[in-house]
């Protein structure tokens, strides 16, 4: 039997044919997707966070953690994104400008699209004049920004002063994610909501769009 800690030993250690093996196994026991990724692919994650924060472990092993969390995402994305529904509507997505982390990103977008969102993925380092292109040309509802880096949540309020220059503030919803933002960010920078995970995004999107 398949197990969650061997999973996480496996997505730290960068182990990449164990964590597809495992995951595959844990799917083959009727495991959901959704707890894979929480019980598996994020408790790594935040062990390696953890062990770089207090220098036991350092950028090549976070790095190689986060590959191993991609191959094992690339098998759950296809049972995550699997929909019968009409889109509800579209979402833009992107980790914005000076930021390379895209897990939780790509975890958001994949859960998003899973809930029948139609959802334009700009992947990371994004520029806020791009979320403005991408918003008009696909008269998108709904903004979502992720940020892992205390040093990038200032291109989230780029990102929002180029949506007023546009005239799209007040017209398109806008969501921000990931560690370092907040409730208060959010209000402070004018974004509509601030959710902690993939679930209250979502849940937050259903909502935009009601
Ligand atoms: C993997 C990783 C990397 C990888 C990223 C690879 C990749 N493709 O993403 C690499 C090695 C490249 C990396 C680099 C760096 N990293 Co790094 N990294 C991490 C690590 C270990 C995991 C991040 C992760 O993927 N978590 C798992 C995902 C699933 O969680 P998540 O992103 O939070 O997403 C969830 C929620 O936040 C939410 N969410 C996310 N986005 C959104 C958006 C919306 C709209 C909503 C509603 C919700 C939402 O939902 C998601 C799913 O539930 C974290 C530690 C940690 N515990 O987070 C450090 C961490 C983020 N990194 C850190 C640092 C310092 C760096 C570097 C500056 C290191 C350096 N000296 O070079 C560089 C910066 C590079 C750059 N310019 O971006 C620090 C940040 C400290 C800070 N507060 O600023 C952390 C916290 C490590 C630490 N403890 O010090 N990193």
């Amino acid at each position: 039997m398949a197990g969650y800690e061997e999973l996480a030993t496996a997505v730290q250690r960068g182990d990449y044919t164990g964590t597809k093996n495992l995951i595959q196994a844990l799917l083959d026991e009727g495991n959901s997707p959704d707890e894979i990724i929480q019980k598996g692919i994020v408790v790594a994650l935040d062990v390696v966070g953890k062990q770089f924060s207090v220098g036991e472990c350092f950028i090549p092993e976070m790095l190689v953690a986060a590959k191993a969390s991609q191959k094992g995402l690339d098998i759950l994305n296809p049972l995550l994104v699997k929909t019968q529904f009409k889109p509800k509507g579209t979402v833009v997505i992107g980790t914005v400008r000076g930021d390379l982390h895209d897990i939780g990103k790509n975890i958001v977008a994949m859960m998003l699209k899973g809930s029948g969102f139609h959802v334009i993925d700009l992947g990371f380092d994004v520029a806020p004049e791009k979320f403005v292109n991408a918003l008009e040309t696909e008269k998108a509802l709904i903004l979502a920004m992720s940020c892992l880096l205390t040093t990038t949540m200032i291109s989230m309020e780029n990102a929002m002063d180029a949506l007023r220059k546009a005239g799209l503030y007040g017209r398109v919803k806008v969501m921000i994610g990931g560690p370092p933002t907040t409730d208060d960010f959010a209000k402070e920078i004018g974004a509509d909501f601030r959710g902690k995970d993939a679930y209250e995004a979502v849940e937050q999107a259903k909502r935009f769009v009601s």
